[in-house]
């Protein structure tokens, strides 16, 4: 019975890339070629940043950002859907980055989303200020960093709600260097992840049972409104995890440390109980 969960399991397992994943069609302009032709692009621009820079120290070679020049868009997609989570969705990494006396050189991108390549959705933002585009906060960088966390990647983040979508598979950047003072030429682009995705995203809560139980990126949410005993168990039932759900007290428990898999999630009172499984992504 293990055996047979383990070979059905393994089907589902492989791990889609949070990371954009093509290019779909661009537009470059005028001022600033950098990163524009093969073998630079487009992996340039598809999966992940290069741990090694950080907000001083930003991404500045070919083969690690694309110049779109002035007015310039590219539109990527990914494996999977963005979906609509807890806060922002996806993060844009540009190459903005500090200097002395912590100001930010800043080059900005207007951000839209699409669901099907056709009619896309405007980010809101500010001509003057800047705020609402990309571009304008550091990527941190590091080797242990979940880039799926802004507080600990930087860049800058996007919420679908903002917009109405539940769910988006294409993302659009211009550049908006026009709005800003004439030393901003072009904006780059370094990558972009999506934070909220089908397979990190998941809402377990159990039909007709007082728990409810979400998934967000790496934290798992309960809350109950009943006394429920819940439970992590691995493939062949060893419980991992354990911890009493009162009711009116949310809980957030990081699952950052269950490796990718599945387990089975598990509620629990006198009168009655649930099981779900869980695929870590
Ligand atoms: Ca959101
Ligand atoms: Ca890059």
């Amino acid at each position: 019975m293990i055996v047979f969960i383990l070979l059905f399991a393994s089907s589902f397992l492989q791990a889609q890339s949070p990371w954009a994943s093509s290019v779909v069609d661009y537009s470059f302009g005028n001022g600033q070629t950098l990163g524009q032709s093969a073998p630079d692009f487009p992996a340039n621009v598809l999966g992940a940043v290069n741990p090694s820079v950080s907000n001083t120290v930003p991404a500045s070679v070919p083969s690690e950002v694309l110049s779109l020049g002035r007015n310039g868009w590219i539109i990527l997609s990914f494996e999977q859907d963005i979906i609509n989570g807890e806060g922002a969705d996806f993060t844009v990494f540009e190459n903005a980055f500090e200097y002395a006396e912590g100001e930010i050189f800043d080059e900005w991108l207007m951000v839209s989303v699409s669901e099907d390549g056709i009619t896309w959705f405007s980010f809101p933002y500010d001509s003057l200020t800047g705020e609402g585009m990309a571009g304008r906060t550091p990527t941190f960088g590091g080797v242990n960093i979940n880039y799926q966390d802004i507080t600990q990647s930087g860049g800058d983040g996007f919420d679908l709600e903002v917009v109405g979508l539940s769910k988006a598979r294409y993302v659009k950047l211009k550049d908006a260097t026009r709005f800003q003072t004439p030393e901003k030429i072009s904006a780059e682009v370094d990558a972009v992840i999506a934070i909220h995705t089908v397979g990190n995203t998941m809402d377990l809560t159990p039909e007709a049972f007082p728990l409810t139980c979400n998934i967000f990126g790496n934290i798992l949410y309960l809350s109950t409104e009943e006394a429920i005993q819940f439970e992590i168990m691995d493939c062949s039932g060893k419980c991992l995890f354990s911890i009493f759900v009162s009711p009116g007290k949310p809980l957030e428990i990081p699952v950052s440390e269950f490796s990718q898999g599945v387990y089975f999630l598990r509620g629990y009172n006198a009168q009655k109980q649930f099981t779900r499984k869980w695929m870590k992504a």
